[in-house]
């Protein structure tokens, strides 16, 4: 059983959510963090000093933070073979598509636009400098956009973990009020996105909980 600390309505805990939910696992998720608070405790600070979400616990075992360390250990342990190959040139084909995901589109839309759309109040909101976010933002879509064209995935044509870190974010980028290129591979992707039901349960959450009025 995995024991979860995290809401979820962070873009973080929904990443590894997803994955959880596509590998089938068991587990127990407690709401902490944001509005729930409960991650400045000393008992939180000792499973992560940090002080941020998501923290993963497997049965008994050490408590394990950062998002991306922790996808790849589930990966590791319960993921197919197409979804973390054992073959390390194969595997690192994905982990290259992960990481690249993680730093080029989830943190480049998160705090940068996310925050400055969802998470601002509307009289301190910078337009422009949503616009600037959006452009560098989007010379990674195209990067997407043109794998798109070629493979059913992000990293090819098998559902991996380079999918988790890339569309976790696209139900809200798709959603939120901003300016979208025409991207027709994308949107085709986050489509078949949308048909996973783990995606429609851990990653198109409502984020009302978080907008500044
Ligand atoms: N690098 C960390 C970042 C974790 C992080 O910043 N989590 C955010 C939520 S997405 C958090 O804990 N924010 C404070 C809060 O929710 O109270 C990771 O990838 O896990």
């Amino acid at each position: 059983m995995l024991t979860i600390w995290g809401r979820k309505t962070s873009s973080n805990v929904q990443a590894l959510m997803w994955a959880v939910g596509e590998l089938g696992l068991a587990y127990e998720r407690h709401d902490v963090g944001h509005r729930y608070g409960g991650n400045d405790t000393p008992e939180f600070l000792a499973m992560n000093p940090n002080g941020t979400v998501p923290v993963l616990r497997d049965g008994e075992g050490e408590f394990l933070w950062e998002t991306g360390a922790v996808l790849r250990y589930l990966a590791a342990r319960y993921g197919s073979p197409a979804f973390w190959p054992e073959d390390l040139h194969k595997r690192t084909h994905i982990d290259k598509w992960a990481e690249w995901s993680k730093l080029n589109v989830a943190l480049k839309f998160t705090a940068p636009i996310f925050w400055r759309v969802v998470r601002t109040a509307p009289e301190k909101r910078d337009a422009a400098a949503v616009v600037a976010a959006l452009g560098e933002l989007g010379r990674f879509l195209d990067i997407a956009e043109t794998q798109l064209e070629a493979h059913e995935f992000i990293a090819g044509d098998d559902f991996t973990l380079a999918d988790i870190q890339f569309g976790h974010v696209l139900y809200r980028y798709f959603d939120i009020d901003i300016e979208r290129a025409e991207r027709p591979a994308l949107r085709r992707y986050y489509e078949t996105l949308e048909g996973r039901q783990p995606y429609r349960e851990h990653v198109m959450v409502s984020y009302e909980e978080l907008r500044v009025i």
